[in-house]
């Protein structure tokens, strides 16, 4: 077998066959064949990646929030070539199993918070959105109130690209683009700092879930069928919750008797430095989507973890559920994502992350936070967001929201980081593996962006 990386197709070549063929995610098509073409990334080790060119770039994202045990394991690619080799693929339909698939359940149960007993295996994190949205209708169908049908998520909020899971989602270019299912509603993230800057965060955070009873109240209690969120809102700009928000939200849910989703896709396997934003944030979610960290990205699966209220109506009352992928449970992945669990769990990279690095990436962070451009730092663990402000002392965000961003992202790729830009935030979300010493070249990465960005647009260092 030889490597595509021994072809000597030069780089040049590379990118204008990729221009040619290649149609990117979330991506303006003729713009980026306009610059050129993409950014070939050839290899990576640790923390670190390296483009066609030998370029050496810090991966501030974990790819796209998922690489939690960092690039090269080996042990990730043994545990793929051993299933390989034994039973490379079977599936989980028509009465038949897998012992990976079959473990992997095992120890989702075990590992997740009390009483999601049960796994239902999907190949992404939309998929595991869709699998809620069909799971939850049919749990209200099953308790014979099929009128209970909106699900309720939040702006901004992100729960995949599948029309169903863009439709729980709240990015409303998305929605402009492709549309909005029936039955689904939005109500406002608890964004402190853009929203409630002149309150009490405490105070605004009880505000801010009481947009849920008001939305509730709009639709009519009796239509509403769930209300989803993640634990701290990711791709959306890292909106870190006030402390009181989540025991708020989880008493409103409860008082309307609505099912709980935490979608904990960017925040399980511990990204907040618990294995689950459930934990760190004290929430009983019913129903909870996984992916991404699950396996490191270094194979697609995700699940959904089924809580028993849910679980005991589909098994007891439901007959067939007419829902699954050809890749549900499949063996390799879930050998990998094993072998993952195993190395964040032996390794102490989740404990770590709680008690070591990641208070130690946070205090680093947080020394930024007096840079004129900085608004605000938040975050916790390995997630974090820096919100850029042109006038700290009056509030006063950047008029073009997104450009100022743009250009600071644009400053961190030049200077061999990877870091996003969401509007005027920018966005970290490491590998877990990341030592004192990387998180001082991060933060130090981080410190020249700000000041080339404040350059560019006119702030004084
Ligand atoms: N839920 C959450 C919370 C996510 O962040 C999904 C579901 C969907 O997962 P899949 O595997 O279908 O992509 C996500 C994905 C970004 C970015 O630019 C974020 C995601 C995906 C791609 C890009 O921040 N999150």
């Amino acid at each position: 077998m030889t490597a595509l990386s021994a072809s000597n197709r030069t780089t040049a070549e590379w990118k204008k066959i990729d221009s040619a063929h290649h149609l990117h995610p979330f991506t303006d098509f003729k713009g980026l064949s306009d610059e050129g073409g993409a950014r070939l990334i050839v290899r990576a080790e640790g923390p670190y990646l390296y483009d066609s060119e030998g370029t050496k770039i810090l991966d501030g994202m974990a790819g796209l929030w998922c690489v939690n045990v960092g690039y090269g394991r080996k042990e990730l690619a043994e545990a793929a070539y051993a299933q390989m080799q034994e039973l490379p693929y079977y599936n989980t339909f028509f009465k038949t199993t897998t012992m990976p698939a079959t473990e992997l359940a095992r120890q989702l149960v075990e590992l997740t918070p009390e009483g999601l007993n049960h796994a239902f295996f999907a190949g992404s994190g939309s998929e595991a959105n869709d699998t809620v949205i069909r799971m939850v209708r049919r749990y209200w169908a099953l308790e014979g109130q099929p009128q209970r049908q909106v699900i309720i998520g939040r702006r901004n909020g992100y729960h995949g690209s599948t029309l169903a899971a863009l439709s729980l989602g709240g990015m409303s270019a998305m929605h402009t683009q492709s549309g909005v299912l029936p039955g689904f509603a939005h109500i406002e993230p608890p964004h402190w700092f853009q929203l409630g800057y002149h309150e009490d965060p405490d105070e605004f955070g009880v505000k801010a879930a009481g947009w849920l009873e008001d939305k509730i109240q709009e639709v009519g209690p009796d239509s509403v069928a769930a209300f989803i969120a993640e634990p701290i809102q990711g791709a959306g700009g890292l909106v870190y919750p006030p402390a009181t928000y989540w025991a708020e939200i989880q008493r409103i849910c409860d008082k309307y008797d609505i099912l709980l989703i935490v979608d904990e896709v960017i925040c399980g396997f511990g990204r907040t430095g618990n294995w689950f934003g459930s934990q760190t944030f004290d929430i009983k979610p019913d129903l909870m989507p996984l992916a991404k960290g699950m396996s490191s990205g270094y194979q697609p699966i995700a699940a959904v973890m089924v809580g028993d209220r849910v679980a005991d109506t589909l098994i007891a009352k439901g007959g067939e559920f007419f829902h699954g992928y050809t890749y549900s449970g499949h063996p390799v992945a879930c050998a990998v994502a094993l072998e993952n669990i195993r190395i964040l769990r032996d390794e102490g990279i989740v404990d770590r992350v709680g008690s070591d690095t990641g208070p130690y990436f946070q205090k680093r962070l947080r020394e930024l936070a007096d840079h004129p451009i900085v608004g605000e730092v938040r975050g916790i663990g390995m997630i974090a967001g820096i919100e850029l402000i042109r006038d700290k002392a009056r509030h006063e965000f950047f008029n073009d929201v997104g450009k100022v961003g743009t250009i600071a992202r644009d400053h961190s790729f030049a200077g061999g980081l990877i870091m996003r830009a969401v509007y005027d935030t920018l966005v970290l979300s490491p590998p877990l593996i990341l030592t004192h010493a990387h998180i001082d070249e991060l933060v130090e990465k981080v410190r020249l962006v700000l000041d080339k960005t404040a350059h560019d647009t006119g702030v004084t260092v």
